[in-house]
């Protein structure tokens, strides 16, 4: 099958972009966890949630876009279609969709307290702050770290992505450049890129919207996988990741959330009631940073 990868058309599954392997046979094992965490850089965790509850998620995020007449009039709401030419509706750090019954009852299950409690061997917290999103045709995500938008608090800070829903590749979905959180040839970019803070450097959080110039130029290996309702995919802040393009006319519907151990320093801008969130970003593009300016200074 032929998919998109920022701007290239590639094969999945191929040398370029493999597949992720599935984890969940060590659920009851923390220790086995832990250490393919290390070797991986990531766990994807088949079916850890309920897949009943991740479908109801998915139908109240899509009343919630119906309601602002963001799908296809005239077909069904439950398939997420598109308008040509449509917009998609602000959903991240939205209270009012992402702390809907049904969905927080996905986003803050006990399955995921209990899997980040035995993995951490101790209790933890998740931010209050929920990136719910309804990516459109024709979008994707860049390649980044997420150290750059979340560095402040705890170092053993996960992102666990939650698709709402089946997700085909082709439809956009979660790709890791497994090798990145540790392989030598990423040094200097966890050095220099790694140690960005888009809020306090004023800067664009990509690395690269060509998620294939990195394995192409540093190693490492981007892979991606068919995500079920049910599923989800946990990593650290130091794993390079970016997403396939949707390029079907629905819209793809997905959330990363956070965990961390409770006892440890907590970024403030993702916690309470009303989380702060970036502060720059949204400011006058003109004064931020770009990318391309900070690669060519750290010659990266
Ligand atoms: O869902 C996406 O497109 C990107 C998700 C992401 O960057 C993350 O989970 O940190």
């Amino acid at each position: 099958m032929t998919i998109r990868f920022g701007p290239r058309d590639i094969v999945y599954p191929s040398t370029e972009l493999g597949e992720l392997r599935d984890s969940s046979p060590l659920l009851d094992d923390p220790a086995a966890l832990r250490a393919r965490m290390e070797e991986d850089g990531y766990l994807l965790l088949r079916g850890l949630l309920d897949r009943d509850a991740v479908l109801n998620a998915r139908q109240a995020i899509l009343e919630h876009m119906d309601e602002q007449a963001a799908l296809t009039p005239g077909r069904p709401v439950l398939e997420g279609a598109m308008p040509q030419g449509g917009r998609t509706v602000p959903m991240m750090g939205r209270r009012g969709v992402t702390h809907a019954p049904a969905v927080r009852a996905v986003l803050e299950a006990e399955a995921l307290f209990d899997f980040y409690r035995a993995y951490f061997d101790r209790p933890a917290l998740t931010f209050d702050y929920k990136w719910l999103r309804g990516v459109g045709n024709e979008e994707y995500t860049g390649a980044h770290y997420d150290v750059v938008y979340m560095g402040r608090g705890s170092d053993h800070l996960h992102t666990c992505w939650v698709p709402l829903g089946d997700i085909s590749v082709e439809q956009g979905t979660l790709a890791i450049c497994v090798g990145s959180h540790n392989a030598p040839g990423f040094a200097r970019l966890r050095e220099t890129y790694g140690r960005v803070d888009v809020d306090r450097d004023r800067i664009e959080g990509w690395f690269s919207q060509d998620p294939m110039e990195l394995s192409e130029r540093y190693g490492g290996q981007w892979k991606t996988a068919e995500f079920r309702a049910g599923d989800v995919i946990t990593f650290g802040m130091y794993a390079m990741h970016a997403s396939t393009t949707n390029l079907t006319d629905r819209f793809r519907l997905s959330c990363d959330i956070r965990f961390q151990p409770a006892d440890e320093p907590v970024d403030e801008r993702w916690v309470g009631e009303n989380p702060i969130g970036h502060y720059t970003l949204h400011e006058d593009p003109g004064t931020i940073v770009r990318m391309a300016d900070a690669r060519a200074a750290w010659g990266v």
